[in-house]
C-alpha cells in the first residue's frame, strides 16, 4: 500500500469491481440490483442534477455516528460539523451510546421530525436502518452513508474511506510480512452486523486463500463490539485459547487500542504482531513502546469534511447520486461519485515509528 498523497485522494472509478463485490456481500435481499432500480427507488432524486447550482445557505445536517463516544466518529462527525459553517449550514451530532443493529433507529426517526436537509449516518447494520431512512428520503431528506454503508437503496451516497478491497486486502499482506507467511492468526473485529468491517473481513478472508499464505490459518474472528472493554477481554481470551498465536489484525480504532494495550502489559509484547486501523493519536505511545509496528488509517478529519460537502451538493440539487456526477468538496477538491453512489476519498497512510508524529489526530 502507498503512502496517500493529494492526488489519492480523488475518488476512484476503478475501484468500481471491488465495490461491487463489497455491495454484493452487504447486500440484503430486496436490495435493488441496478443503480437504475436504485435510482427510482431513491425518493426526491428523480429531479435532474444541475452542476452548477449554489449551494443553499441555511442547510441542516445530522451526523449519525455507530456510536457517540467513539473518539474516530467524533473526529469525522466535528469536521463534518465544521465544514457546513463553511458553506453557510449548520450541522449536529447525535447517537447513541452503543453500536448495536438497531440503536440507530429512534435517531433517525426523531431527525425525520426535525426536518432535516440531510441525514449523515455510518450505519451499525446495513438493513436494521434501512425502513426509516427510506422515509426520510421520501420526505426528501438526504441521506449520505459514511464510513460504514447501508443496503444501497437506502441511502443515495456511501462517502468510503478508501477502497474496501485495498484495506482487507492489505492488511493482510502487511501481516503475512511481519509474520513471514507462517502462522495462526486471528481478527479482532468491531460488532458482527458492522458493514465496514464485515466488507474489510471478506477480503480478507479472499486474500489469505492465496498460495503465499497458505501457511497462515486463520483461527478466529472476535468482536469487540467497538467497546473499549469488551475488545480488552477478547484480546485476553484470544491469547488464552491460541497462546502460539502469531498475529491479530483489528481493522477497527477501539479494537486496536484496547488490544494494544493489553498486549503492552503481558507476555505477549513482541511476540504477537498486532497491525490493523487506529488513530496516530491512540496509538502513538504502543508504536513508541514497541507493541506494535505499524498500522493504517486515513485521515477522519477529511472523511467527514467530504460527507458534509457531499450532502451540501445532494440538498442543493447539484448531484442525485448518480454514478459519473461530480462536485467539489471545499478545500479538498472535485470528486466523482463512482458505481452504486460510492464516492472514496483515498488511500490510506502506514503509520510506524518514522511517521507518526506528523500525524496529530
Ligand atoms: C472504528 C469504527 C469505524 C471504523 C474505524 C476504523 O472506529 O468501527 O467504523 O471505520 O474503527
Amino acid at each position: 500500500m502507498m503512502l496517500r498523497n493529494a492526488a489519492g485522494r480523488r475518488a476512484v472509478a476503478s475501484a468500481a469491481a471491488a465495490v461491487s463485490l463489497a455491495l454484493a456481500l452487504t447486500a440484503c435481499s430486496g436490495t435493488t440490483k441496478d443503480s437504475e432500480e436504485s435510482g427510482s427507488a431513491k425518493a426526491g432524486s428523480s429531479a435532474k442534477a444541475d452542476p452548477d447550482a449554489p449551494l443553499k445557505k441555511g442547510l441542516k445536517l445530522a451526523f449519525l455516528p455507530k456510536q457517540i463516544n467513539n473518539p474516530y466518529e467524533k473526529l469525522i462527525d466535528e469536521a463534518g460539523i465544521a465544514a457546513a459553517k463553511e458553506y453557510g449550514g449548520t450541522g449536529k451530532e447525535v447517537g447513541p451510546s452503543d453500536a448495536s443493529a438497531s440503536s440507530q433507529v429512534s435517531y433517525i426517526n426523531t431527525l425525520i421530525q426535525q426536518r432535516q436537509d440531510a441525514i449523515l449516518v455510518a450505519a451499525n447494520d446495513p438493513n436494521a436502518v434501512c425502513g426509516p431512512l427510506k422515509q426520510a428520503m421520501k420526505k426528501d431528506i438526504k441521506v449520505v452513508a459514511y464510513d460504514s454503508d447501508t443496503a444501497k437503496d437506502c441511502r443515495q451516497l456511501f462517502i468510503n474511506q478508501a477502497g474496501s478491497e485495498e484495506i482487507g486486502r492489505s492488511l493482510v499482506q502487511h501481516l503475512g510480512e511481519q509474520i513471514g507467511y507462517k502462522g495462526k492468526v486471528a481478527i479482532l473485529s468491531a460488532t458482527q452486523n458492522a458493514t465496514n468491517q464485515n466488507t474489510w473481513i471478506e477480503y480478507m478472508k479472499q486474500e489469505l486463500k492465496l498460495p503465499k499464505y497458505k501457511d497462515m490459518e486463520l483461527v478466529k474472528v472476535a468482536y469487540g463490539d467497538d467497546a473499549d472493554q469488551k475488545s480488552f477481554q477478547q484480546t485476553q481470551g484470544l491469547m488464552q485459547a491460541y497462546p502460539d498465536l502469531k498475529g491479530i489484525i483489528s481493522p477497527t480504532t477501539v479494537g486496536i487500542a484496547a488490544a494494544a494495550r493489553y498486549l503492552s502489559d503481558s507476555s505477549y509484547k513482541g511476540k504477537v504482531v498486532l497491525n490493523g486501523l487506529g488513530t496516530p493519536n491512540q496509538m502513538r505511545k504502543y508504536i513508541k513502546n514497541g507493541t506494535l509496528e505499524q498500522f493504517s488509517l486515513w485521515n477522519p478529519e477529511e472523511l467527514g469534511y467530504l460527507g458534509s460537502y457531499a450532502a451540501a451538493a445532494l440538498a442543493s440539487g447539484q448531484i442525485t447520486g448518480a454514478e459519473g456526477e461530480k462536485f467539489k468538496a471545499g478545500k479538498l477538491g472535485e470528486y466523482t461519485i463512482g458505481k452504486d453512489g460510492e464516492v472514496i476519498l483515498g488511500e490510506p497512510t502506514v503509520f510506524d515509528a518514522k511517521n507518526i508524529d506528523s500525524f496529530d489526530f
